[in-house]
């Protein structure tokens, strides 16, 4: 097996074969995380965490039928539907963000795409967000390249947009939209100059090898994602992964580990799922790599560990909240 590049920034490799990425997740579990760990400490910051608030800006009544989601109309979830918030209330939320110490503000609106109209208002909302000298980051669905542009123009800094699984098990849990959409999407925010936040969800009974196959779309990228968020389900009573088995706690902390060696200078981030994860397997999620939280009591609809807690956790891990904006366009 090759070694993964440990050197310079314009060193990364996006020739992963299969092969090499199964054999890292088959890898004794200390041995993995030794090897993560290390490369981990050449390239970040061993104890910063990077903070991102999230706020469902448009929830429900989504048209796609994502098997994992609770927005999706197609499943009762109990869900009420919203409409689009308004500007004064996301700008509001987000300063309140801010004051509790996140550094990036992500947007998401449960559509297979925006409207003309939608973009309007995504675009003052991301105006607000800037002029409170946070990092800006949105989730919409589908873009076209105009569109992506036009994010980018109103100062947009990172898009969300989730390849969620390898391409073999795509079809198993969205056929709305197929695996090539989302490429298309994230090659439109690449050429539109944001940086790309992308990542999937593991503990939907997908396969190790799915596991390894997600990852490796990833670093195989022409650029790595600057972050990539690591979601553990989150298993929604209504949807149809409802009664799904929760994944290994330790097969949870490989597909980190191995996230990490893949893209060693992106930020991993341990993602949905923390509420049900008790402290020590998020430190062992740290050690593995992950170097970014959600924070914030909700995630889009869903419940995160509260700020009190998590502020806690990082004290007694003596870690700290990063500072600056690593891959900001805008900083
Ligand atoms: N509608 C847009 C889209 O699908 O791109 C943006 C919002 S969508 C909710 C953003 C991401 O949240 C999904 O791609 C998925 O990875 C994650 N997600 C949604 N529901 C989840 C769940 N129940 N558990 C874990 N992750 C989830
Ligand atoms: C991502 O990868 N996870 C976040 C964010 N990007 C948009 C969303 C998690 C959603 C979990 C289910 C919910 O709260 O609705
Ligand atoms: Fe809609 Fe996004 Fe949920 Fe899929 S993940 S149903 S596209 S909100």
């Amino acid at each position: 097996m090759a070694t993964p590049s440990t050197t310079p920034a314009n060193d990364l490799r996006h020739d992963w074969s299969v092969e090499e990425v199964e054999a890292l997740f088959a890898l004794p579990f200390q041995d993995l995380l030794f090897r993560a760990q290390q490369l981990h400490r050449q390239h970040q910051q061993p104890n910063a965490v990077q903070m991102s608030t999230l706020l469902s800006v448009k929830t429900g009544a989504c048209p796609e039928d994502c098997a994992y989601c609770p927005q999706s109309i197609r499943y009762d979830t109990g869900l009420d539907r919203e409409a689009l918030l308004a500007v004064a209330d996301v700008t509001e939320r987000a300063k309140a963000a801010r004051d509790a110490g996140a550094t990036r503000f992500c947007m998401g609106a449960a559509w297979r795409s925006p409207k003309k109209r939608d973009m309007e208002v995504m675009t003052a909302m991301i105006r607000e967000v800037r002029a409170l000298g946070m990092e800006s980051c949105a989730t919409l669905g589908m873009l076209t390249r105009e569109q992506a542009q036009e994010l980018r123009d109103a100062g947009l800094d990172y898009y969300n947009h989730n390849i969620d699984t390898s391409p073999e098990y795509y079809e198993k849990i969205i056929t709305t939209r197929d695996f090539q959409d989302r490429l298309d999407t994230l090659e439109a925010v690449r050429e539109a100059g944001m940086s790309v936040c992308c990542g999937g969800i593991v503990g939907m009974g997908e396969t190790v090898r799915d596991r390894a196959r997600m990852l490796q779309v990833l670093a195989n990228l022409p650029q790595h994602p600057e972050s990539v968020p690591i979601n553990q389900l989150v298993a929604v009573p209504g949807t149809p992964l409802a009664d799904q088995a929760p994944i290994d706690p330790f097969d949870f902390v490989r597909t980190i580990a191995v996230a990490r060696i893949l893209m060693p200078r992106s930020a991993v981030r341990l993602s949905a799922g923390r509420e049900r994860m008790s402290d020590e397997l998020q430190a062992l999620a740290f050690f593995a790599g992950a170097n970014s939280i959600f924070y914030g009591e909700k995630l889009l609809t869903t419940g995160n560990p509260d700020v009190e807690h998590d502020r806690m956790l990082l004290t007694r891990l003596g870690m700290h909240a990063a500072t600056g904006a690593a891959g900001a366009l805008h900083a």
